[in-house]
């Protein structure tokens, strides 16, 4: 494999692209295929594939177990459990969220229609700024929904603070955040209820999946019957529900998951290192840090450029990757309050969002997970480099047409 020295050899330009297959982000772990076989197998033998069967009672006491809280209920996917979360909390109205999120957090509100008021980030943290949010809330304001972007935890504290002045529910989004902590105690245990999502992209995955993790009795109960249409028992129902089940098989593929859960968060670790060791010093750049004294599951490397001081923009250095095959992804761009339905209702709430206009200019995520090698990671951060060093000549490359990417 030829190195990359000068702007020319960028595939962007001419050069060969660095890798032949894409590489990307949230590119799903596997684990141990033949303890998933064997599970799918016995599943088929049992002919019971789907309520509430054995897996899923597994995948949910596991679960349940190392987040150390009192219930877990598994559903088809994030989506679906943010919606239950939100229904069975009573959240009505307007709720406080960030817009810088993947946009099911809004989605699961106007799906409801409960409006979601986008609230600014702390850039620090990239989570919902508590400072902010206080001045957000208006008469029909019922509750919070914090997200603990790319597993770094909210300022729950704070929140909780502002949520019992007001009287208002705290929910999390802990999509990014299955396996991290917060002060020892782990993520599951903040809020009214917190909800994950295992989706093929997260490092922990059941195909499609998701959960609610709450340490309320009632509140669990609710979320269980409306789950599955509100039965209580055969013929009988006894609310309002829906159908977010989780089938077998997604449970199969949650519990080989989880038993490679140590195996998977040490290579998205090292993986994270070795991103963050061959990028110091590059001006203009930085990999957002994880806090050492919590447990982190590292399934995100964010990098932030500064457009100011580095050689390129962002949108330049995503384009500069694509062209070798690195998929890159500009999560959350662009904040979900540029997107529909939000944009056309609300088409001045940007003014309120400085920072989340600024980051979402700022971020890409880049490749991780086991499907990664440390060799495809180095050559990544020379292509990086290489862009960056040369910026000023690339991007008069680039603005002369040389750029064939999307
Ligand atoms: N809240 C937050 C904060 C979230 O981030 C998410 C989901 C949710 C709620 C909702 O949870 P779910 O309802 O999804 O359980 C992806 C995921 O689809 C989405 O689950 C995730 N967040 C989000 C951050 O990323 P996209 O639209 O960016 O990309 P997607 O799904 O096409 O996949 C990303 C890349 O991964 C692709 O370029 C190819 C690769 N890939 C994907 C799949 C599905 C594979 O290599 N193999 C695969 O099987 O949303």
């Amino acid at each position: 494999m030829s190195r990359k020295k000068r702007p020319e050899d960028l595939a962007l330009f001419g050069g060969p692209p660095a890798f032949d297959e894409p590489l990307h982000v949230g590119r799903p772990n596997i684990g141990d295929r033949s303890r998933l076989l064997a599970r799918i197998n016995d599943m088929l033998d049992r002919r019971w594939l789907t309520n509430n069967g054995r897996y899923v009672q597994q995948f949910e006491a596991e679960i349940a177990q190392l987040v150390g809280a009192k219930h877990c209920i598994a559903v088809c996917n994030g989506t679906i459990a943010l919606e239950l979360a939100i229904r069975a909390a009573g959240l009505k109205g307007e709720v406080i969220v960030p817009s810088f999120t993947f946009v099911a957090t809004a989605h699961a509100l106007q799906w409801q229609e409960i409006t979601p008021v986008f609230c600014d980030i702390d850039p620090a943290t990239h989570n919902i700024d508590p400072n902010k949010v206080e001045c957000m809330i208006t008469p029909r304001t019922t509750g919070i929904i914090g997200v603990h972007l790319w597993g770094r935890v909210c300022a729950v504290d704070a929140l909780d603070q502002v949520a019992r002045k007001h009287n208002l529910s705290v929910l999390f989004d802990a999509a990014h955040a299955f396996g991290c902590s917060h002060r020892g105690k782990m993520i599951g245990n903040f809020g009214r209820a917190e909800v994950f999502s295992f989706h093929a992209t997260k490092f922990i995955n059941s195909f499609e999946g998701g959960a609610i993790v709450t340490n309320e009795d009632e509140l669990a109960k609710k979320i269980r019957l409306m789950t599955n249409f509100g039965f209580s028992g055969y013929d009988h129902v006894i609310y309002v529900g829906t159908n977010g089940k989780m089938n077998e098989v997604s449970a199969a593929m949650g519990l080989t998951s989880l038993e490679s859960l140590n195996e998977f968060v040490s290579v998205n670790c090292r993986n994270y290192r070795q991103y963050r060791e061959e990028l110091t010093g590059v001006p203009g750049i930085s990999v957002a840090q994880y806090d050492d004294a919590d447990k982190c599951n590292f399934q995100y490397v964010v990098l932030e450029v500064d457009p100011s001081t580095a050689g390129l923009t962002r949108d330049q250095l995503k384009d500069v990757l694509w062209a070798e095959n690195v998929l890159t992804r500009r999560y959350f761009f662009p904040g979900c309050h540029r997107m529909e339905p939000y944009r056309s209702n609300f088409p001045h709430s940007g003014l309120l969002l400085p920072e989340t206009e600024r980051l979402s200019q700022r971020i890409l995520l880049l490749p991780t997970g086991t499907g990664v090698s440390p060799e495809a990671i180095s050559r990544i951060c020379e292509i990086i480099r290489l862009g960056l060093q040369k910026g000023p000549e690339v991007r008069r490359r680039l603005e002369g047409g040389g750029a064939g990417h999307a």
